[in-house]
Protein backbone atom coordinates (compact mmCIF):
# COMPACT_ATOMS: atom_id res chain seq x y z
CA UNK A 1 0.00 0.00 0.00
CA UNK A 2 1.26 3.54 -0.62
CA UNK A 3 0.81 5.11 2.18
CA UNK A 4 2.61 8.85 3.52
CA UNK A 5 1.51 11.47 5.28
CA UNK A 6 0.62 14.34 3.30
CA UNK A 7 0.62 18.34 4.44
CA UNK A 8 -2.06 20.51 4.33
CA UNK A 9 -2.16 24.02 5.39
CA UNK A 10 -3.05 23.75 8.85
CA UNK A 11 -3.48 20.30 9.44
CA UNK A 12 -1.63 16.80 8.64
CA UNK A 13 -3.82 14.22 7.35
CA UNK A 14 -3.16 10.90 6.19
CA UNK A 15 -3.70 10.09 2.35
CA UNK A 16 -2.78 6.61 0.16
CA UNK A 17 -1.78 7.11 -3.85
CA UNK A 18 -5.07 6.72 -4.95
CA UNK A 19 -7.07 8.64 -2.68
CA UNK A 20 -9.45 5.85 -1.64
CA UNK A 21 -11.24 6.81 1.21
CA UNK A 22 -11.30 3.20 2.39
CA UNK A 23 -7.60 3.34 2.20
CA UNK A 24 -7.81 6.45 4.28
CA UNK A 25 -9.87 4.65 7.51
CA UNK A 26 -7.48 1.68 6.97
CA UNK A 27 -4.77 4.07 8.00
CA UNK A 28 -6.13 5.32 10.91
CA UNK A 29 -9.46 3.39 12.40
CA UNK A 30 -9.93 6.30 14.70
CA UNK A 31 -10.14 8.55 12.32
CA UNK A 32 -12.79 6.86 10.28
CA UNK A 33 -14.87 5.73 13.55
CA UNK A 34 -15.04 9.37 14.20
CA UNK A 35 -15.85 10.56 10.38
CA UNK A 36 -18.46 7.81 10.25
CA UNK A 37 -19.62 7.68 14.02
CA UNK A 38 -19.30 3.58 14.21
CA UNK A 39 -16.99 1.28 14.84
CA UNK A 40 -15.93 -0.61 11.49
CA UNK A 41 -15.00 -4.31 11.80
CA UNK A 42 -11.91 -5.66 9.71
CA UNK A 43 -13.20 -9.48 9.03
CA UNK A 44 -10.21 -11.99 7.62
CA UNK A 45 -11.54 -15.75 6.58
CA UNK A 46 -8.06 -17.88 8.41
CA UNK A 47 -9.35 -21.15 8.12
CA UNK A 48 -11.41 -23.77 6.84
CA UNK A 49 -11.59 -27.49 8.10
CA UNK A 50 -13.67 -30.51 6.53
CA UNK A 51 -15.23 -32.84 9.41
CA UNK A 52 -17.53 -33.93 6.62
CA UNK A 53 -18.40 -33.49 2.89
CA UNK A 54 -21.69 -32.62 1.03
CA UNK A 55 -21.10 -35.87 -1.03
CA UNK A 56 -18.82 -38.64 -1.76
CA UNK A 57 -15.90 -36.99 -4.00
CA UNK A 58 -14.14 -33.51 -3.07
CA UNK A 59 -16.22 -30.66 -2.00
CA UNK A 60 -15.02 -27.04 -3.91
CA UNK A 61 -15.97 -24.78 -1.59
CA UNK A 62 -16.27 -20.86 -2.07
CA UNK A 63 -17.57 -18.06 -0.13
CA UNK A 64 -19.69 -15.35 -1.20
CA UNK A 65 -19.33 -12.07 1.06
CA UNK A 66 -22.45 -10.04 0.72
CA UNK A 67 -23.76 -6.71 2.03
CA UNK A 68 -26.83 -3.84 2.10
CA UNK A 69 -30.29 -4.74 3.44
CA UNK A 70 -33.25 -5.95 1.37
CA UNK A 71 -33.47 -5.10 -2.38
CA UNK A 72 -30.12 -3.12 -1.89
CA UNK A 73 -28.15 -6.25 -0.78
CA UNK A 74 -25.33 -7.42 -3.13
CA UNK A 75 -23.12 -9.40 -3.82
CA UNK A 76 -19.18 -8.00 -2.90
CA UNK A 77 -16.92 -10.67 -3.30
CA UNK A 78 -16.86 -14.54 -4.44
CA UNK A 79 -13.97 -16.20 -4.02
CA UNK A 80 -12.30 -19.98 -4.13
CA UNK A 81 -11.55 -21.46 -0.47
CA UNK A 82 -10.27 -25.02 -2.29
CA UNK A 83 -11.14 -28.54 -2.72
CA UNK A 84 -12.07 -30.63 0.54
CA UNK A 85 -11.70 -34.20 1.44
CA UNK A 86 -12.25 -35.43 5.17
CA UNK A 87 -9.86 -33.90 7.46
CA UNK A 88 -8.33 -31.29 4.92
CA UNK A 89 -7.54 -27.64 6.22
CA UNK A 90 -7.04 -24.54 4.37
CA UNK A 91 -5.94 -21.21 5.53
CA UNK A 92 -6.91 -18.45 2.76
CA UNK A 93 -5.92 -15.66 5.79
CA UNK A 94 -7.88 -13.76 3.31
CA UNK A 95 -9.16 -10.11 4.23
CA UNK A 96 -13.25 -10.33 3.36
CA UNK A 97 -14.67 -7.11 4.90
CA UNK A 98 -12.60 -3.49 5.55
CA UNK A 99 -15.30 -1.78 7.61
CA UNK A 100 -17.75 0.83 5.31
CA UNK A 101 -20.64 2.99 6.37
CA UNK A 102 -22.32 -0.61 5.44
CA UNK A 103 -24.05 -1.67 8.74
CA UNK A 104 -23.23 -5.76 8.65
CA UNK A 105 -21.40 -8.08 6.36
CA UNK A 106 -22.53 -11.95 5.66
CA UNK A 107 -20.10 -14.01 4.92
CA UNK A 108 -21.65 -17.52 3.43
CA UNK A 109 -20.05 -20.73 2.82
CA UNK A 110 -21.06 -22.71 -0.49
CA UNK A 111 -20.23 -26.24 -1.95
CA UNK A 112 -19.97 -25.67 -6.06
CA UNK A 113 -22.30 -28.05 -8.28
CA UNK A 114 -22.31 -26.16 -11.05
CA UNK A 115 -19.97 -28.63 -13.41
CA UNK A 116 -21.68 -31.88 -11.94
CA UNK A 117 -25.02 -32.63 -13.95
CA UNK A 118 -27.43 -34.62 -11.72
CA UNK A 119 -26.53 -32.67 -8.64
CA UNK A 120 -28.99 -29.48 -8.57
CA UNK A 121 -27.89 -26.17 -7.23
CA UNK A 122 -24.76 -25.48 -5.48
CA UNK A 123 -24.98 -26.66 -1.63
CA UNK A 124 -25.44 -23.97 1.10
CA UNK A 125 -23.17 -24.49 4.10
CA UNK A 126 -23.29 -21.86 6.34
CA UNK A 127 -23.06 -18.17 7.27
CA UNK A 128 -21.88 -16.03 9.67
CA UNK A 129 -23.13 -11.96 9.92
CA UNK A 130 -20.68 -9.28 11.01
CA UNK A 131 -21.56 -5.96 12.12
CA UNK A 132 -20.20 -3.21 12.14
CA UNK A 133 -18.84 -2.91 15.53
CA UNK A 134 -17.64 -6.46 15.44
CA UNK A 135 -20.47 -8.79 16.56
CA UNK A 136 -21.54 -12.25 14.86
CA UNK A 137 -24.46 -13.64 14.19
CA UNK A 138 -24.56 -17.12 13.00
CA UNK A 139 -26.75 -17.93 10.40
CA UNK A 140 -28.69 -20.99 9.33
CA UNK A 141 -27.06 -24.10 9.85
CA UNK A 142 -24.48 -22.19 11.99
CA UNK A 143 -23.08 -22.40 15.71
CA UNK A 144 -20.84 -20.10 17.39
CA UNK A 145 -18.57 -22.13 18.61
CA UNK A 146 -16.24 -19.02 20.27
CA UNK A 147 -12.42 -18.44 20.02
CA UNK A 148 -9.90 -20.58 19.96
CA UNK A 149 -7.60 -20.94 22.49
CA UNK A 150 -5.08 -18.04 21.12
CA UNK A 151 -8.29 -15.91 22.06
CA UNK A 152 -7.45 -14.42 18.18
CA UNK A 153 -9.93 -16.72 15.86
CA UNK A 154 -13.78 -17.25 16.28
CA UNK A 155 -14.96 -20.58 15.39
CA UNK A 156 -17.91 -21.56 13.73
CA UNK A 157 -19.62 -25.12 13.11
CA UNK A 158 -21.34 -24.88 10.11
CA UNK A 159 -23.67 -27.81 8.84
CA UNK A 160 -25.91 -27.31 6.22
CA UNK A 161 -26.25 -30.19 3.05
CA UNK A 162 -24.99 -32.68 5.03
CA UNK A 163 -21.23 -31.40 5.93
CA UNK A 164 -19.60 -30.12 8.54
CA UNK A 165 -16.73 -27.52 8.68
CA UNK A 166 -15.49 -25.63 10.87
CA UNK A 167 -14.57 -21.78 10.24
CA UNK A 168 -12.09 -19.43 11.39
CA UNK A 169 -12.69 -15.57 11.38
CA UNK A 170 -10.38 -12.91 12.90
CA UNK A 171 -12.47 -10.00 13.30
CA UNK A 172 -10.81 -6.55 14.52
CA UNK A 173 -12.32 -3.82 15.62
CA1 LIG B 1 -22.41 -30.74 -3.54
CA1 LIG C 1 -19.38 -30.24 -5.79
Amino acid sequence: MGQRLCKQPGRRVACTRNGDFNSLIRIDGSIGKRLLGRFMAKVTLHAVLCHAKTESDADEIYCLVTTGTGSERREVMRFDVGNFEIGCEIRPARLVWNGTAWPDVTITVMENDANEPGRGADDFIGEVTVSADGNCQPGRATLDEGYDQTKRFRRFSMTGSGAHYLVQLEVQT
